[in-house]
């Protein structure tokens, strides 16, 4: 059995902060359950374009107000408490956070650990790993 804190999380190492966003990753591919999950927290204002062409990823909003358009349709769909969306045809999207915005996100394949988008807005499956 593995049990862990977000408060852990969030000062380890399996805390990674990017441009716009943060993120503690709480369970991941060396945990051995077929999925990452991850308490992300989406900061006030962010525009983040995003293409997870290698994962499948869902995200359930706990907190916060935002939006996201899917790129291929040009639809924009509200984002609040108790809204979960799954990208599962790896679409391509905006997400934008009118405040700050906690996301609970699993993605499929598992993360590594220290992933960051890349210039496509898509996460590398070869990231470097957190241990422990
Ligand atoms: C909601 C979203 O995709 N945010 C970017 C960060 C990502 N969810 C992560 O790595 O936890």
């Amino acid at each position: 059995m593995i049990v862990r804190t977000l408060r852990e999380a969030e000062s380890g190492e399996r805390r990674v902060v990017s441009e716009g966003w943060e993120s503690a990753r709480l369970l991941l591919k060396n945990d051995g359950m077929g999925f990452s999950f991850h308490i992300t927290t989406i900061y006030a204002g962010a525009n983040l374009t995003m293409h997870y062409q290698n994962h499948l990823e869902s995200v359930y909003c706990i907190s916060g107000e935002g939006e996201i358009e899917d790129l291929a349709s040009g639809q924009i769909h509200p984002i609040a408490a108790g809204t979960v969306y799954a990208l599962d045809q790896h679409d391509k999207h905006i997400l934008r956070a009118k405040s700050e915005m906690k996301m609970a996100c699993v993605f499929n394949p598992p993360l590594n650990g220290k992933e960051v988008h890349n210039e496509q807005g898509a996460y590398e499956l070869q990231a470097e790993t957190v241990e422990g």
